[in-house]
């Protein structure tokens, strides 16, 4: 056999191969449903209420979604449908503070999906810290722009989370820390 002839049956080989594994890919491939997620706060306080929202189920049992001690308006029924594949409901955080985790099931034409999204909240002791008073020792200074720049590098925790989310945007980031500083070296008002 000529080299050239050897090097184009090998070229025809590779796209032979190349066909059939594309072809078994697109008859193999189901098409995959939009996942169904929850969003939810990363944290509250004892007794706040707050929204969670699911996107792309079609039903929920709510009830059975929502960790003992956390209470579900009355508006909420057990049994609910999403229209346009999203609900809202509100849910008042438990007296008692911790981790807490959202299960349940959700239904497309009566199949279970798997949820994806944050399932976790962590539910701190309504105190009072004041806004962006990392330290909670009752005034906001140099010290807590200190400790703030080491947590958002991984070093520090704060008292209370929610204290240190001064925009109240439920993100604590470098736009929180911005505003702490300006409140502490340019007099700034913070709004939490
Ligand atoms: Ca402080
Ligand atoms: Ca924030």
């Amino acid at each position: 056999m000529k080299p050239m002839t050897a090097v184009l049956l090998a070229c025809l080989g590779i796209l032979f191969i190349a066909i059939l594994v594309s072809s078994k890919g697109i008859t193999g491939n189901v098409v995959a449903q939009p996942t169904v997620y929850r969003v939810l706060p990363n944290y509250a306080t004892t007794g706040e209420v707050f929204s969670v929202t699911v996107y792309n189920g079609k039903q929920a049992l709510v009830k059975d979604t929502v960790p003992e001690g956390f209470s579900l308006d009355s508006d909420t029924g057990n049994t609910v449908s999403f229209s346009d594949k999203v609900y809202t409901y509100q849910v008042q955080a438990p007296s008692t503070p911790g981790e807490y985790f959202f299960n349940g099931n959700y239904f497309e034409d009566n199949a279970p999906r798997k949820i994806e999204g944050n399932t976790r909240i962590v539910i701190y002791q309504a105190t009072d810290c004041l806004c962006g008073d990392f330290d909670c020792n009752g005034k906001v200074d140099e010290a807590d722009v200190e400790k703030f720049n080491s947590y958002l590098l991984g070093r520090e925790k704060p008292v209370l989370e929610k204290a240190i989310d001064v925009n109240n945007d439920g993100i604590i980031n470098l736009y929180d820390v911005q505003i702490v500083k300006a409140f502490v070296f340019q007099g700034y008002q913070l709004a939490c």
